[in-house]
Order: structure tokens, then C-alpha cells, then sequence
């Protein structure tokens, strides 16, 4: 057995017998009450899963494993220039709750490179898409067609033992990880270079490479990929793609399927997709005002004509988090560092000064701050990515490492299918006369 995938056996029994006797002495306290208001108001706050990965406070933000952004930036081992954090080490806290040590993440790279292979009719399915086909749409579609490399799929039809479900889920989990940058690559190339691909470097770190698919070379565009991958990997369990790769796991559907499922979920403008909308919105913006560098008034004027039309500011608000997001704070700070003259940058931090002031005034937004789609696009204008319809893109690939990590601990834990009840309003009404009588 490798040594990652025994770490996580030893760790998932220990904390298996944990919760059996949790669950023995405790199992009908009552951790939560419910309301009406959350039931029809999106199950907002309603604790109804166990996530291990991470964990989300309204305050203070994510914390992988505990640990905050920050203390990943300084802890998790780094690229080969000593700055950003490479996610393969976060991957590796999510999996088995430890920092591992240099060479622990040298050993993670050479398993992801090992299996970085994308069968052959993966890029044939892609190539038969129209190229106007939305690069998220041919995200799933080519993890959808890559299914057929299910070791979750094929063990489970040759009869499979229930103990062995966490096995067979951490070898489709390293393979589809290995394979997504070289995927995602691929569906850039292809949709806005005329197919002009660029081979894998296999010398390079797992997001190092990734960059250099995509083909933007220079080092800070690796550190960015660094950072990015790493950010954006987990946001605890009950956010929409998390939360949607888990009730599709549930159902022993294998991680291909998961994750597709959790890809569709990001695709949507309220989550992953916001990170499109805020640059095409920026740039509208910029279009209308007709300069790269509008003043404080002229953004605020836009964005209440935005809100006049019906429309929420992309990149703003969030369902949990009641503070400017930790994750875009580390975009600022690496903003602030690589390239803080940009011009898309500068207008992204002057929306900044000005957007929470307003989405205060209109009285009914609970987090007027901005999350972390509101920063990421302009750093990757400014690298010279360009083409925000790919955005999101980028986003599910490390989303992918917070949630197949996640789809080992389910079956390691050997988590039931997901069945919440749900209720029609003239029930609620019944229920609720009971109660008043
Ligand atoms: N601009 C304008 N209005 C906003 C707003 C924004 N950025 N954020 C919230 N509101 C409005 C809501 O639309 C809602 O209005 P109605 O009562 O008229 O329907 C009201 O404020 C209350 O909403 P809320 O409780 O503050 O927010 P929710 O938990 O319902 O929704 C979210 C959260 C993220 C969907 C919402 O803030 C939003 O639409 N933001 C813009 C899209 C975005 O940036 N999404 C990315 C989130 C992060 C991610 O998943 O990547």
C-alpha cells in the first residue's frame, strides 16, 4: 500500500471507531433545531452533514484542517522558488489532517505525474463539441467520458467487499486529480488557441505544469496557479458543489460521476461562475465609462444602475460569511505583491472601497463584502488570461481536491446514502395550525 493511502487507512479507522462510540453514547442528542425561515430560505445554517476537510466560520473564514490561508501560506511546503504553497501538501492535510514534509509532496507530485494520462477518447469527445460550447459544460463532459477509467466502477461490478468502497475511491481520487490540469488544458487550447496544444512537463510541480499547459510561462504565473489551486479547494460541505458531489457519492455513484455533479453545481452564476460574471462585468463597466481608470463616483453610479436593472454584484455577498473572504484577502495580498500598479487590479481594489458602503444601504444584504470570485479574475487578465468563460474552469479543478478528498472519508467512514425529508406547504400549514391551537 503507498504510504499516503496507509496514513489515510490508519487515520479513517482510528477516527471510525471514534464516532461509533460518539454515536452510541450521543446519538439522539440534539445538535440543532430548524425553522421555518431556513427551510424555505435554502437550508441556510442547517448543520445536516459531517464534513472532515474543512470548516467554514462566518468570521473568520475557511480553515483546511484548521488552519487558516495565512498559516497554509507559511506552512504548507512551497514551489521550487520558496513562495506560494503547492497544493498537492493541502491535498495531503485534507486527506490525512497533517502537514506533510517536503518530501512527502515530492512523493504526491511523482504519484500525480505517474497517473496524468488522459485516455485518448477523452480529447476526441472534446474536439467533436462546438467550440462555442462552455468550457465548464466540456469540464464535465470530459470527466463524464473519462468515467470509463472508474476503478470505483469496475470493482464494484466484479463484486466488491463495502470495506474495500475507500480503497477503490482514493485510487479514482489520485487519478482523476493527476489528470484534470492536462484536461482543463486542453479544453483552453482548444476553445481559444486553434488547438494549439502544449505537451506536458513532467519535470514540473503539479500546478507549475498546469500553468505551462495553459501556456502562460514565467514564474508568477506558477506562484498564482499555486496559490489559486490551494484557495479554492474547500469551503467546508454544505456549499453547492461540495454539497452536491456528496449526495451524488452517497448513492455509490464513483467519484467521476461525483465530481460531474459537483462541476455542474459550480457552473451556476450564484456560485462558481461568479468569477466570469464579475470580470465581464468589470469590463462592461469599463466599456461604458470609457476609461481603464474610473474614479469612486463613476463605479458607484454603475453599480447602482446594476442594482436598478434587477441584478446582484457579482463577486459580492456570501451564504455564510459575514466578513471580506479570507481567500480574497490572499488574492489582494499576492495582488499587492506581484503587481500592485495593474490597471484591472487597481479597479477591482477601488470597487473594493466601494460596493460594501452600497450593498449596506439597500438594508436586506447580509454580507455586503466581497467573496473570492470578485479578486481572481483580474490577476489572471493581468497574466494575460483573458478569457473569463474558462474562469471557472480553473475553479473546479481545485475543487476537485477538497471533494474527492472529502468522497474518501465518506467511505471510509462508510457513509449512508443522504436522504433529508423535505415537506409541501399545505403540511407546513397543517403542522403549524397543530402547533398554534
Ligand atoms: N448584490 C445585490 N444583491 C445581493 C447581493 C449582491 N452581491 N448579495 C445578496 N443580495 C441580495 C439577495 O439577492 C437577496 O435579495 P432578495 O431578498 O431581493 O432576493 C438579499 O440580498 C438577501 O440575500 P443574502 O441572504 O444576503 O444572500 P444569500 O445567502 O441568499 O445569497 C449569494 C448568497 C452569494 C448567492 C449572494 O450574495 C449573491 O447573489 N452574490 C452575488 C453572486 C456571487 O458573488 N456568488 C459567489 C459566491 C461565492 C462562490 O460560491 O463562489
Amino acid at each position: 500500500m503507498d504510504p499516503l493511502k496507509q496514513k489515510f487507512f490508519d487515520k479513517a479507522n482510528i477516527l471510525k471507531s471514534e464516532i461509533k462510540e460518539l454515536l452510541k453514547e450521543n446519538g439522539n442528542k440534539k445538535i440543532d433545531e430548524v425553522t421555518l425561515k431556513q427551510i424555505y430560505g435554502g437550508a441556510r445554517g442547517i448543520k445536516m452533514m459531517v464534513w472532515e476537510t474543512s470548516e467554514l466560520d462566518a468570521i473568520d473564514g475557511i480553515r483546511f484542517r484548521g488552519y487558516s490561508i495565512p498559516e497554509l501560506k507559511e506552512k504548507l511546503p512551497k514551489g521550487p522558488d520558496g513562495k506560494e504553497p503547492r497544493p498537492e501538501g493541502l491535498f495531503w492535510l485534507m486527506l490525512v489532517g497533517e502537514i506533510p514534509t517536503e518530501e512527502e509532496v515530492k512523493w504526491l507530485t511523482d504519484q500525480w505525474t505517474t497517473r496524468s494520462n488522459v485516455p485518448e477518447h477523452t480529447f476526441k469527445v472534446l474536439d467533436d463539441l462546438p467550440k462555442s460550447t462552455h468550457p465548464m459544460t466540456q469540464l464535465t463532459m470530459a470527466i463524464m467520458a473519462m468515467q470509463t477509467e472508474s476503478c470505483f466502477m469496475r470493482r464494484y461490478d466484479e463484486g466488491m467487499n463495502k470495506t474495500d468502497y475507500w480503497d477503490a475511491t482514493y485510487e479514482d481520487a489520485m487519478n482523476l486529480i493527476a489528470k484534470l490540469p492536462r484536461v482543463a488544458a486542453y479544453i483552453y487550447r482548444r476553445t481559444y488557441h486553434n488547438g494549439d496544444h502544449i505537451a506536458p512537463d513532467i519535470s514540473q510541480d503539479w500546478a507549475g505544469n498546469f500553468a505551462h499547459m495553459l501556456g502562460i510561462e514565467g514564474n508568477d504565473f506558477k506562484n498564482l496557479m499555486r496559490l489559486y489551486m490551494t484557495i479554492h479547494a474547500d469551503h467546508e460541505g454544505g456549499n453547492a458543489s461540495a454539497h452536491t458531489t456528496h449526495l451524488v457519492g452517497s448513492t455509490l455513484s464513483d467519484p467521476y460521476l461525483s465530481l460531474a455533479a459537483g462541476i455542474n453545481a459550480l457552473a451556476g452564476p450564484l456560485h462558481g461562475l461568479a468569477n466570469q460574471e464579475v470580470i465581464k462585468w468589470t469590463f462592461k463597466m469599463l466599456d461604458a465609462l470609457g476609461t481603464k481608470q474610473p474614479t469612486e463616483r463613476q463605479i458607484a453610479d454603475y453599480v447602482n444602475s446594476t442594482l436598478a436593472s434587477g441584478k446582484v454584484i457579482p463577486g459580492y455577498g456570501h451564504a455564510v460569511l459575514r466578513r471580506p473572504d479570507p481567500r480574497f484577502m490572499a488574492l489582494k495580498t499576492f495582488a499587492e505583491e506581484y503587481i500592485p500598479d495593474s490597471d484591472i487590479v487597481n479597479v477591482i481594489w477601488k470597487v473594493f472601497d466601494v460596493v460594501p458602503d452600497i450593498l449596506k444601504g439597500l438594508g436586506k444584504v447580509k454580507n455586503p463584502w466581497p467573496n473570492v470570485d470578485a479578486h481572481s479574475g483580474s490577476i489572471l487578465v493581468h497574466y494575460g488570461l483573458v478569457q473569463y468563460s474558462f474562469y471557472t474552469v480553473l475553479f473546479g479543478v481545485s475543487r476537485a481536491l477538497g471533494v474527492l478528498s472529502s468522497q474518501c472519508w465518506s467511505r471510509a467512514l462508510g457513509m449512508p446514502l443522504e436522504r433529508p425529508k423535505s415537506m409541501t406547504t399545505e403540511a407546513v400549514k397543517q403542522m403549524l395550525e397543530a402547533v398554534n391551537k
